[in-house]
């Protein structure tokens, strides 16, 4: 049976890596995004890079958990677009797959990414990423759950296969957005739990 031994008084965000444990802070000097699979020009980019693209903008949207909220912020970054373009994926390689610093991945078609104004996000709200919400980049979809928007990423493919992602495998076949109403949540900053109340939640035998 399910125990619960104690109700979150805020709500849960998520970062399977480090459940029940705390969030590792990244060393932003040493750190480095690799986009490679089979491209012509693959890219390593640091953190600085990105930002001062040009291409680079701001977009105030939100975003959706499978779990039934949302959150609403600004977040400052480069369109999915500007990076295929950058690295030019061969015309099989029809699927991105972002995998975390710590190994969490989600494998999404580009074609969907490049649609929905999917990012490479660093700043939210103004503010460089926190640990908790993905320093020092994230992936961030719109159009489709957010299990498939990495946070903390270390490398980027794309690839001719899908593969499933975490989420997935646990039952999420459909990672469309549906139409039952979700919590919404206005730019909140402070959602993530301590590891605590990550604690509290005892997984189903
Ligand atoms: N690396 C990593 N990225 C992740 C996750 C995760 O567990 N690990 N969880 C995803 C899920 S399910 C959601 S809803 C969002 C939560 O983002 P937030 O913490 O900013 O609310 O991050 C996504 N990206
Ligand atoms: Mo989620």
């Amino acid at each position: 049976m399910r125990q619960i031994k104690k109700i979150p008084s805020k709500i849960p965000t998520f970062f399977h890596e480090y459940k029940g444990t705390a969030i590792p802070d990244v060393d932003v000097a040493g750190y480095r995004l690799v986009v490679e699979g089979e491209v012509s020009n693959r890219l390593v980019l640091t953190l600085a890079e990105l930002e001062e693209m040009a291409m680079a903008t701001e977009v105030q949207r939100r975003f959706y958990c499978v779990n039934g909220w949302s959150l609403s912020a600004r977040w400052f970054g480069l369109e999915i677009r500007h990076v295929v373009q950058l690295v030019r994926p061969a015309a099989e390689a029809r699927f991105l797959r972002a995998t975390s610093i710590a190994g969490y991945e989600d494998t999404s078609s580009v074609h969907e990414l490049v649609n929905g104004g999917a990012m490479l996000v660093t700043r939210m709200n103004g503010e460089p990423l926190s640990p908790e919400r993905g320093k020092p980049m994230r992936l961030m979809l719109f159009n489709k759950y957010q299990f498939r928007g990495v946070k903390a990423l270390a490398r980027i493919e794309l690839v001719r296969e899908y593969r499933p992602g975490a989420w997935v495998k646990y039952g999420y076949t459909d990672s469309s957005i549906q139409p039952f109403p979700h919590l919404a949540i206005e730019s909140g900053e402070y959602l993530m739990p301590d590891a605590e109340l990550l604690n509290a939640f005892e997984p189903e035998e």
